[in-house]
């Protein structure tokens, strides 16, 4: 195809090729992803065949990453979920029998009115993975459907993904901000028509964005940056891509950040960097800000962090010295006890170094056309009382102030494994596979789910959980199966159907059957058609260009318009005054809405509950600081794991990675197979050999279960076996409630061998009740130090 082609359809959205239809449209999930590219869709006979980069749409610009140039394959899998299963045998048999859609709502209603009748509402729990296309849906279907305040992100330990980010942006700044790579603007990089300026300087925080695509930011906005001279800093203790081509790769060990940004604030202020002009304008609390951090010598820092000190202070010298720069931050701060304290250090480096709103830095943004659904929407259909009954309401960041507007993961666990505050009956699980990827602690979910009367999970495929709890499963649409219209910052994005699902549903789909046979009166409309265009008319402000989703179609995707400097001009606050959305109109570098709510105002480092420093006798035992989760190409968290896919062809084990010098001393070679053991649970990957990894430290995968292996437990597709969630705590979490440690735990590696290999995970947890089992009895936490005892 030439470039030709693409001009020759350039003011279409759909045109024939031969045999093919051309669609130009977005994707979005399913396959799961936070992304929402500009996709041509290639279909012949109603089958999506290709994908391809739609070189027209503003916000990808042609480029793919492989998920969506795999996709007619995920979508065509003969192993997806084709009808709703209703369970015949006992849980984990997988025996199921074909129903109706009609059988399977029969059903839902039938347990939903039973619940609503003799325990109330607030025991159904609701729950989504990450942000997929049903992040609003969702919520919705919980509030306004089943009439639970109990909706959350799955069995997500600490909320840890983005919500401790945001919680901390909210209280300091009052509004998100995000690394500004010209994405608010069509013409993009083109600098003569917009204001925006390339950073010069980038700093990759814990992100690994040209993989992972996180947030609504395409990766590869990175390197057209670079591209355009960008100089990178790259805090990761793994040598990335990204790492490997920055001017200063920090290698930070994992769970110490905080100390590394303070030592950072540090040295700009010992030499004077910072925007002072910003600081005395807009800023409050820089003075005690900076005695906070005078202790954090970037020598002090270098021992914690591992990190030599003259890095630190070089590293921190070009990214306050940079005329504009910009942070891109990722998961691995919120994988820490320490989340919000680690978040707001961060969020005070582009504050005092007056990166704020300004081309090139870190910018504040909102949804496009004011579309706020996400996670409170329909919140407002439940009554007061009902709202105060949300469980882990007691934490004050996140219920009064609103921050963050779910239920509290580690909570709702509690709750259905103690009954406090009240029973949990039921729950519905739309694009979660907890067990194999979400929860921390895997084998205690798997314990507390069993326990559950009503289970519902929708989803694509038959996963684990499913297997191991559902009463019904009911099967997912897929993303060019979809009609849907995306709210996450900008362009505002369509997303049209344009192969047939059979009997696969939506999450639109399906929460308006289930919400028209139990509150009929809050959805008036008939079909996913219906509620987007009640979303484009209602829930959209008057400047979105189209009112109805036909028309929305034409355009595909609408960026509204963007301003610099929002603070200056009085765009942000409710009163309209110039000034930040915080009470003192500045930035709160000394929080003061974190000092109302009785938790310390400032950043301080926090030792992680397991690391060589706290737990030295732990460390005896188990020596290696083991980080988990960096994403691979191939798969979106447990997704894209089925044996005949390109996926699993190019990355077919799972892997640990770990420094020549730690696989020598074990006597493991690249390619074993190792046991990686902590006091709360073991499982097997393999052995990858870093030549740049500190000896210290070891990076695991998460996502892994087999699906090629047999489904019926014990096996329960090997979900536990290579489960590095067996190693990792639930409801251990910051005082702020956010925050869980998936990335800084102790483990110990050995070489497996037959003899040590008999008792295998799987079997350990669905057999003989494994892992973690004791319990604190104060509190419900796991004790930490209990010893594994395969
Ligand atoms: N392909 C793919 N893309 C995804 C996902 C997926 O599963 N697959 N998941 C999506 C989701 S839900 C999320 S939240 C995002 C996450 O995506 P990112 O925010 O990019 O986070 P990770 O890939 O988990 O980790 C990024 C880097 O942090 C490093 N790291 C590990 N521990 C630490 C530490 O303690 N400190 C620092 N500074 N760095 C550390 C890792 O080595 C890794 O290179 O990705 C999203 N995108
Ligand atoms: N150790 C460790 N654990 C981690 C992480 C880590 O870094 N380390 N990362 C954590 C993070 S940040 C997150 S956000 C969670 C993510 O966890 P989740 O988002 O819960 O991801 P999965 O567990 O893969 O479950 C997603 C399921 O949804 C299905 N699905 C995909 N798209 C759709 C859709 O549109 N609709 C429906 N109904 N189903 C769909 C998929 O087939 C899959 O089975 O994992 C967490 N777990
Ligand atoms: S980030 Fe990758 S998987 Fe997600 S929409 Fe874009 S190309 Fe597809
Ligand atoms: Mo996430």
């Amino acid at each position: 195809m030439t470039t030709d082609y693409y001009k020759k359809h350039w003011d279409e959205v759909e045109w024939q090729d031969g045999d093919y239809t051309v669609t130009r449209t977005t994707a979005w999930s399913a396959p799961g992803c936070h992304d929402g590219c500009g996709v041509l869709y290639y279909t012949k006979d109603g089958k999506l065949e290709k994908v391809e980069g739609d070189p027209k749409n503003p916000f990808n610009r042609g480029s793919l990453c492989m998920r969506c140039v795999m996709m007619p394959e995920v979508v065509n899998n003969p192993e997806r979920l084709k009808k709703p299963l209703k369970r015949v045998g006992e849980r984990g048999e997988n025996k199921w029998e074909e129903i109706s859609i009609d059988e399977a709502l029969d059903i839902i209603e039938e347990k939903v009115r039973a619940i609503w009748r003799d325990y109330g509402p607030e025991s159904i729990a609701v729950h989504i993975g990450t942000g997929r296309d049903n992040n609003d849906v969702i919520p919705r279907m919980a509030y306004c459907a089943f009439g639970t305040p109990n909706f959350s992100m799955g069995y997500l330990a600490g909320d840890s993904c983005f919500c401790p980010r945001s919680a901390s942006m909210a209280s300091t700044n009052g509004d998100f901000m995000i690394a500004d790579m010209s994405q608010q603007f069509e013409n993009r990089y083109d600098e003569k028509s917009t204001e925006w300026r390339c950073p010069e300087v980038i700093v990759n925080w814990g992100c690994n964005a040209v993989v992972s695509n996180s947030d609504n930011f395409f990766g590869h906005w990175i390197v057209d940056c670079m591209q355009r001279g960008a100089k990178m800093i790259t805090i990761d203790p793994g040598l990335t891509w990204l790492a490997a081509r920055s001017d200063y790769w920090l290698r930070v060990r994992p769970g110490t950040d905080c100390a590394l940004a303070m030592a950072m604030i540090h040295v700009i202020a010992e030499e004077g960097l910072e925007d002072k002009d910003f600081v005395s304008k807009w800023c409050y609390g820089f003075d005690e800000l900076v005695e906070r951090c005078e202790p954090w010598t970037p020598e002090r820092a270098a021992e914690v962090c591992w990190v030599d000190a003259d890095k630190i202070r070089e590293a921190a010298r070009m990214y306050a010295n940079a005329n504009n720069a910009a942070i891109q931050w990722g998961l691995k701060v919120d994988q820490t006890t320490n989340a919000t304290a680690t978040a707001n250090a961060i969020n005070a480096l582009w504050t005092i170094t007056g990166n704020v709103d300004v081309p090139g830095g870190n910018i504040i943004i909102r949804n496009a056309f004011s579309q706020n659904l996400s996670y409170g929407y329909g919140w407002h259909s439940l009554s007061p009382e009902v709202q105060a009954k949300r469980l882990g309401s007691e934490f004050p960041l996140m219920s009064r102030a609103g921050y963050s507007s779910s239920a509290h993961a580690d909570s709702v666990l509690k709750a259905i494994e103690t009954s406090e505050p009240y029973p949990i009956r039921m729950v519905w699980m739309s694009a979660t596979n907890p067990i194999a990827n979400m929860g921390a602690d895997a084998p205690r979910l798997y314990r507390a789910l069993k326990t559950v009367d009503f289970v519902v999970v929708h989803d694509v495929s038959l996963t684990p959980t499913a297997v191991a709890f559902a009463d019904l499963v009911i099967p997912a649409a897929m993303s060019p199966e979809r009609n849907s219209q995306r709210c996450w910052w900008v362009p505002h994005r369509t997303m049209k159907k344009v192969c047939d699902s059979g009997e696969c549903y939506s999450d639109t789909n399906i929460a308006t059957l289930v919400g028209r046979r139990l509150k009929p009166e809050n959805w008036p409309w008939e079909d996913e058609v219906g509620w987007i265009n009640n979303i484009l008319s209602t829930e959209s402000d008057e400047k979105i260009p189209y009112r109805n989703f036909e028309d929305a179609c034409k355009q595909v995707w609408a960026y509204p318009e963007f301003q610099y400097r929002k603070y200056e001009k009085g765009l942000l606050r409710f009163d309209g005054q110039p000034g930040f959305n915080t009470p003192t109109g500045r930035i709160e570098l000394f929080n003061t809405n974190m000092m109302l709510w009785g938790y310390d105002p400032l950043p301080e480092h926090k030792e992680p509950s397991c690391s060589p420093v706290s737990n030295p006798e732990l460390a005896e035992k188990y020596p290696l600081v083991l980080t988990t989760g960096a994403r691979s190409f191939e798969f979106f968290h447990s997704e894209q794991r089925h044996a005949h896919l390109t996926s699993r062809e190019l990355h077919p084990q799972p892997k640990v990675e770990m420094s020549v010098k730690a696989a020598a001393d074990r006597g493991i070679k690249e390619g074993d197979w190792v046991w990686i053991e902590n006091q709360r649970g073991r499982c097997r990957q393999i052995a990858t050999i870093s030549l740049a990894l500190d000896d210290r430290v070891v990076r695991a995968e998460h996502g892994w279960w087999f699906p090629e292996a047999e489904a019926a437990e014990p096996n329960l597709f090997g979900v536990f076996n290579s489960n590095i969630n067996n190693l990792t705590p639930q409801c251990e979490n910051g005082d702020t409630g956010f925050g869980a440690p998936y990335a800084n735990q102790l483990c110990e590696i050995y070489k497996c061998t037959e003899e040590n290999s008999q008792d295998l995970p799987s079997t350990h947890v669905t057999r003989k009740d494994g892992y973690s089992k004791e319990m604190d009895e104060t509190n419900g936490d796991v004790k930490v130090g209990v010893v594994y005892n395969g």
